[in-house]
C-alpha cells in the first residue's frame, strides 16, 4: 500500500470496516450507477457496444469531454506504436521474448483511464496500455522484456502491481488486497486484468467466489482474446459467455466489445464507481482479439486462419475510434502526425533509458527476497561468486591462448 493510504484510514468508526453487499436495488435508487450492467444481461445474449466497428453510435452518444476523447486516442496511438517497436527490438536480438498488445489497445486504455489517480492496478502480462497509464512507464517494460529485473521494481508514485506472468495468481492477490483496503476503511478500488485462458485457473474461480462472498472493492477485467496461446476460447469453457460466470459467483457481470473504447471506459467507469461506493466487485468480459502472435517465440498460422485475422483487424480498436472522432471533428491527420511525433519521442527515449542501464551483477538474483538472507541462499551465492570467480581465470586464460570465445 502507497503511502498517504495509510494515513487515509479511520479508526474511529468500526462499522466502517463492515463489508456492504452488492444491492442492485440500493444502487439503482442512487441514479444509474447501474445502467450498464442492467442493461446488457449476459444471459440474454447482450453485448454493450457504443460505437460498431465503423465508428457509428450504436445508441446515443454518451458525450464525454473531448480532453478524455484526445486521451484515449494519444494512449492508443502510443499503444500501439511501443509495442511494434518492441517486436522489432525483438527480432533484432535487443529484446527477450515479448508478449504483444496490438489489437487490444482499447480494452486496455478504456479501462485504466477509468481509474481515480489512488486505485489499483493488478495487471497480467499482456496490458502495456494499462501499465503507461498507470505510471509504470515504457522503460519498465522494455527492461522487464529484455531480462533486466529492475523492470519489475514499480516505482514509488506507480500504484501497480509488477507484471504476474503465471497464469491467474493475481486474480485471489487483488481481492485479497481490495478486502483489506475496504477493511481498514480506504475508499479505494483494485482493477484486475487475466486472460481467456485464465479463467480456467483454479485461482480465478476462488478469488471470484471471494470476492463476491467479501463484497471486494475489485473489477475484474476478462481480456477475451479468444486464444490462450494455440487453445481457443471454445476449449477453455463450455459457458457461453465468460461475463455470465458473475451469476454464479454472486457479483454482476458484463460482456462489453472490446475494441470499443468509448464502451470499455463506461462500463469499467460505472463497475469502478460501484465499487467505490460500497457495492462490491464486477466481472467485465472485453471481448476483442490478439493480432500478434501469444509471444514472439510463438507462431499463429500454425492455429488460426487468415480470414479469421482479417475478420479481426476489421474491427480493428484504433481505426474505428479514429472514424468516430474525425466525425467528431476531433481528428485530423496533422493532430494524426503530432501524436505519431510525440510517441516516437517517447519510445525512443524509453528505449534509450531501458538500453543504456548499468549491468547488473548476477548476485542480483538473490536479492529482494529476504531482508536476512537464509543459510541455504547464501551457500549458493557464496557458489555463485567463486563460479564467476574461476569463470574469469578461466577466459583469462582462453584470450592468453588466443581461444575461440
Ligand atoms: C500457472 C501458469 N500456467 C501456464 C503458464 C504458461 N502460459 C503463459 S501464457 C498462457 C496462456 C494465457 O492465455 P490467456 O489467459 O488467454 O492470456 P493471453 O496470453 O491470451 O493474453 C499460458 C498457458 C503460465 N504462465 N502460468
Ligand atoms: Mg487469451
Amino acid at each position: 500500500m502507497g503511502t498517504g493510504q495509510v494515513d487515509r484510514r479511520s479508526t474511529d468508526d468500526p462499522a466502517a470496516a463492515a463489508p456492504i453487499r452488492y444491492n442492485r436495488t440500493t444502487s439503482s435508487d442512487e441514479g444509474d450507477v447501474c445502467m450498464i450492467v442492467d442493461e446488457n444481461d449476459p444471459l440474454e445474449g447482450k453485448m454493450f457496444q457504443v460505437i460498431d466497428k465503423d465508428g457509428t453510435l450504436v445508441g446515443d452518444d454518451p458525450d464525454l469531454p473531448e480532453d478524455l476523447l484526445r486521451d484515449m486516442y494519444r494512449w492508443m496511438v502510443l499503444t500501439r506504436m511501443a509495442d511494434e517497436k518492441a517486436v522489432k527490438l525483438q527480432r533484432q536480438g535487443r529484446m527477450g521474448t515479448y508478449a504483444p498488445s496490438k489489437g487490444q489497445e482499447a480494452a486496455q486504455v478504456g479501462s485504466a483511464l477509468a481509474m481515480e489517480e489512488d486505485d489499483w492496478l493488478f495487471p497480467a502480462f499482456r496490458e502495456l496500455g494499462a501499465y503507461m497509464i498507470r505510471g509504470f512507464a515504457l522503460e519498465y517494460d522494455l527492461m522487464y522484456f529484455m531480462g533486466d529485473p529492475r523492470g519489475n521494481q514499480v516505482p514509488e508514485d506507480a500504484l501497480s502491481m509488477p507484471i504476474y506472468v503465471p497464469v491467474g495468481t493475481q486474480i485471489p492477490q487483488a481481492v485479497g488486497f481490495a478486502h483489506a483496503m475496504r477493511y481498514h476503511d480506504v475508499p479505494d478500488v483494485v482493477l484486475a486484468y487475466i486472460g481467456d485462458g485464465g479463467t480456467s485457473a483454479g485461482d480465478f474461480h476462488e478469488g471470484m467466489n471471494m470476492a463476491g462472498i467479501l463484497s471486494a472493492p475489485v473489477v475484474v477485467v476478462v481480456n477475451n482474446n479468444q486464444w490462450a496461446i494455440s487453445v481457443p476460447r471454445s476449449k477453455q469453457t463450455a459457458s457461453r459467455t465468460i461475463a455470465q460466470k458473475a451469476v454464479a459467483y454472486g457479483l454482476p457481470g458484463v460482456q462489453v466489445d472490446g475494441n470499443d473504447v468509448l464502451a470499455m471506459y463506461l462500463a469499467t467507469k460505472e463497475a469502478i464507481d460501484r465499487a467505490r461506493a460500497g457495492d462490491g466487485p464486477t466481472l467485465i468480459e472485453a471481448v476483442t482479439y490478439r493480432l500478434l502472435m501469444h509471444t514472439t517465440a510463438d507462431d499463429p498460422t500454425r492455429y488460426r486462419t487468415e480470414e479469421e485475422q482479417a475478420d479481426w483487424e476489421d474491427r480493428d480498436p484504433l481505426k474505428r475510434f479514429r472514424a468516430y472522432l474525425e466525425g467528431r471533428g476531433i481528428w485530423t491527420g496533422e493532430w494524426q502526425d503530432t501524436l505519431e511525433r510525440e510517441a516516437k519521442a517517447t519510445i525512443d527515449a524509453a528505449i534509450e533509458r531501458a538500453e543504456t542501464l548499468s549491468e547488473l551483477s548476477p548476485e542480483v538474483l538473490f536479492e529482494h527476497m529476504f531482508e536476512e538472507m537464509p543459510d541455504n541462499l547464501l551457500e549458493q551465492l557464496e557458489y555463485l561468486e567463486e563460479s564467476l570467480a574461476n569463470k574469469e581465470v578461466e577466459e583469462d586464460a582462453d584470450q592468453i591462448q588466443g581461444g575461440f570465445p
